[in-house]
């Protein structure tokens, strides 16, 4: 007894130590369930990775080392926790709370929350949106600059102050630019208060999302503009379907602000820290994973585990269990892992989805309390003919045959609430939006668009300042339509509480990307998916949705989609799930295909909808849905008013070069006006200098003129005196005897 009691001190004190060396992925504090509100404080400043206390640390082996010390058995380790590791190189970025993701805020539905944030970036503005927040009664503080917002400035602080609901796994980011890559996330978990008590699956929070050395903004530009590695265009990669990724090469990727970077060219791997998540064997666990990256979609799966899907964007679903999941920017997934395998480490990956690129692999550890402190030597489950691997929510409806791979639609999914999507009525609304880069191949203009309309921010509150936003910012002052592009503050005006049906597509000449696509403000019902056909052998896409007519269009940029067949009107549609659908607010829309979904316009403000590839949403995929405006939303008292100085519209270049603006025959002939006054008072200047060089030159003639003659004067004096001198010397010389 004696002896069992030992070693179970033994084995506690070791369990106790070995959780310090790896705290169970974070190590949070969450609002107490018996407070009814919280409070807290983010700040955003810049930050360099890689660098303790103003030295630059080195990574070897996991650890982390002073820049002036060799490694060796006495070299300096370096505290992990209190330094921004990254992918292990160093490089600027965005932090809050000086820390990437920032700090977690883990509270209980129903509190209210107050969050401070506060800009201490040298000069950008910023913003926080609360990714999955339904922001019910305060759409001002759903953290849209210039929609729902001002933009906070540098040296400011703006308050939100919001209920948390609904529960689940949620996030916040900056909506500002690209700042959010550049490290400004962190995640916001609303817990379910009658869950507590109950023996429920120890929460792990993971934040999973690619990683770039350049600054985003670069990034971005570089999209835009070119992107060249030495000399070499760099050309984009693909998912197997032949769907592209933006002009943006694979870098490394981050778990909980955690990867290691691996060389293209070398093949070195910087062996930085990784994230490790602690269990206990014989215990379940609940990971929350939140899609916080810029472009790629991630396959998340963890060695010798199958995994059960229980939860997307905050609602529950009917478990599946799959060897793995697919997870885009913006989207979350919550799963339990059983741990019931053998003592050890077991590797936790998130795999790009390019085909044809190697090392685009994100480690983290599950780490086995009590197994040795090693990393893991695991291989991930393989999918077999006899045991192919089921995969939740590919962006294509199918893999090629011979990878044994069985995709399963997020429309598949079940919900196990019983709240029904509501009901198509004669006064429901239903658009077709389309997803997509259309434009002029050969000008090489594609923007990022919805109908083919460039998404513009106004440059005042577009929630609260809406008749204040300028004309030209107007999408029905704009020339947009079938085969055109325009650029304007897109919105969609939907009155209150009506069912709204949206099909949201990716289709015509300007599709060739799966976009994860988030609305604000709501969890939509996800009805239907629809997939473009695809070759079973190659996998490779053999067209578009055939369920969806793009009009007579002739460039094809599908700005007025409809249904092929006009029977599918007024809710009509075959295959709809109206018993039990899913709900979610980021659902990826599948090249050349389509999805389905329903709300309820029952949440007055203005909601962002955009695609949540940032480099997308940069370039103006995305508009707003102006929910219920004949129920006007009052601010709270002060609330800031954004001020777009703009009365010299002469200054504004895209004002001048809009070819078919209303007023640019005004603006042109002003402009003419102005550059025939620089003439005419160049011309009298010149007259008046002219006259001036005239004068002076005349003058001087005359000067010279009289000065001659003064000289002539003096001379024909001098000559009459020296004659007169010499007539008296011959007079005195002739009276000399
Ligand atoms: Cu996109």
């Amino acid at each position: 007894m004696i002896i069992k009691l030992i070693l179970f001190f033994i084995y506690t004190f070791l369990q106790l130590i070995s959780s310090k060396i790896h705290p169970d992925g974070y190590d949070y504090e969450e609002c107490s369930s018996l407070e009814s509100k919280c409070e807290y404080w983010l700040v955003i400043q810049e930050k360099l990775t890689m660098i303790y206390e103003k030295n630059l640390v080195y990574a070897h082996k996991g650890k982390l080392y002073l820049y002036n010390e060799h490694f060796s058995n006495y070299s300096t380790e370096v505290p992990t926790e209190e330094v921004i590791t990254v992918d292990g190189v160093n490089r600027m970025v965005k932090a809050v709370n000086g820390s990437i993701p920032g700090p977690p805020i883990v509270v209980y539905e129903g509190q209210m929350i107050t969050v401070h944030i506060r800009n201490m970036l040298l000069s950008d503005s910023a913003t926080i949106h609360f990714h999955g927040l339904h922001q019910k009664d305060t759409p001002y503080f759903d953290g849209m600059p210039y929609i729902t917002q001002c933009p906070i400035a540098a040296g400011q602080t703006f308050t939100h102050a919001f209920k948390a609901s609904p529960k689940g796994t949620f996030w916040y980011h900056s909506h500002v630019g690209s700042q959010r890559t550049n490290g400004v996330f962190g995640a916001f978990i609303v817990k379910d208060r009658f869950a507590e008590g109950v023996d429920v699956p120890t929460d792990m929070i993971m934040a999973v999302g690619d990683w770039h050395h350049e600054n985003s903004d670069e990034v971005y530009i570089k999209m835009i503009y070119g992107n060249y590695i030495g000399r070499n265009r760099y050309a984009s990669t693909h998912t197997l379907e032949g769907g592209n990724f933006s002009s943006v090469p694979w870098v490394s990727g981050l778990i909980n602000g955690k990867g290691r970077y691996i060389d293209k060219l070398t093949g070195h791997k910087v062996m930085a820290p990784l994230s490790w998540f602690n269990v206990t064997r014989g215990r379940k666990y609940r990971f929350r994973v939140i899609g916080t990256g810029a472009i790629y979609p991630l396959r998340i799966s963890v060695d010798n585990h199958q995994i059960t899907v229980v939860s997307s964007d905050g609602y529950d679903i009917e478990p599946w269990v799959v060897e793995s999941f697919i997870i885009n920017p913006g989207e979350r997934y919550d799963f339990i892992l059983d741990a019931n395998q053998p003592y050890g480490n077991y590797w936790i990956r998130a795999d790009s989805m390019e085909v044809n690129v190697k090392d685009h692999t994100i480690e983290a550890i599950l780490h086995y309390t009590g197994s040795l402190d090693a990393e893991p030597n695991s291989k991930r489950i393989p999918c077999t003919a006899s045991k192919p691997c089921i995969v939740l929510n590919c962006p294509f409806s199918t893999y090629p045959i011979g990878e044994h791979i069985n995709c399963v639609a997020m429309s598949e999914m079940r919900s196990i609430s019983h709240d029904k999507p509501p009901k198509y009525n004669n006064d429901s609304l239903e658009y077709f939006l389309n997803f997509a880069f259309p434009g002029d191949g050969v000008e090489k203009f594609t923007p990022g668009a919805v109908n083919g309309r460039k998404f513009e921010y106004p440059g005042v509150n577009s929630l609260f300042q809406n008749e204040q936003i300028e004309s030209d910012y107007d999408c029905e002052s704009k020339d947009c339509g079938e085969d055109k592009i325009c650029h304007c503050h897109y919105q969609l005006i939907v009155p209150f509480n009506k069912t709204l049906q949206l099909i949201w597509l990716n289709m015509g000449s300007g599709s060739g990307w799966a976009h994860p696509i988030h609305l604000h403000g709501h969890s939509f019902y996800l009805l239907k998916m629809g997939y473009p056909p695809q070759d079973k052998r190659t996998g490779l896409l053999t067209g578009q949705s055939n369920d969806i007519d793009c009009g007579p269009s002739k460039l094809g940029y599908c700005n007025n989609a409809r249904w092929r067949d006009a029977s599918w009107k007024n809710g009509n549609i075959p295959g709809l799930n109206l018993v039990n659908p899913i709900r979610k607010d980021t659902i990826i829309i599948p090249t050349g295909g389509y999805a389905i979904i329903r709300l309820k316009t029952t949440n007055p403000g203005k909601w962002f909808l955009h695609c949540h590839i940032e480099v997308h949403a940069l370039e103006g995929m995305g508009m707003v849905l102006n929910e219920a405006p004949e129920l006007e939303v009052e601010p709270p008292p002060g609330f800031p008013v954004c001020n777009n100085f703009y009365n010299d519209r002469s200054r504004d270049m895209q004002f001048i070069s809009a070819k078919k603006c209303d007023k640019t025959e005004e603006m042109e002939n002003l402009l003419v006006e102005k550059s025939t006054m620089n003439i005419m008072v160049t011309a009298v200047l010149g007259v008046i200098i002219i006259a001036q060089v005239f004068v002076i030159c005349a003058c001087a003639v005359r000067n010279r003129k009289t000065i001659v003659n003064k000289v002539n004067n003096k001379e024909s004096k001098k000559e009459k005196l020296s004659t007169e001198k010499l007539e008296k010397g011959t007079e005195k010389i002739e009276k000399i005897p």
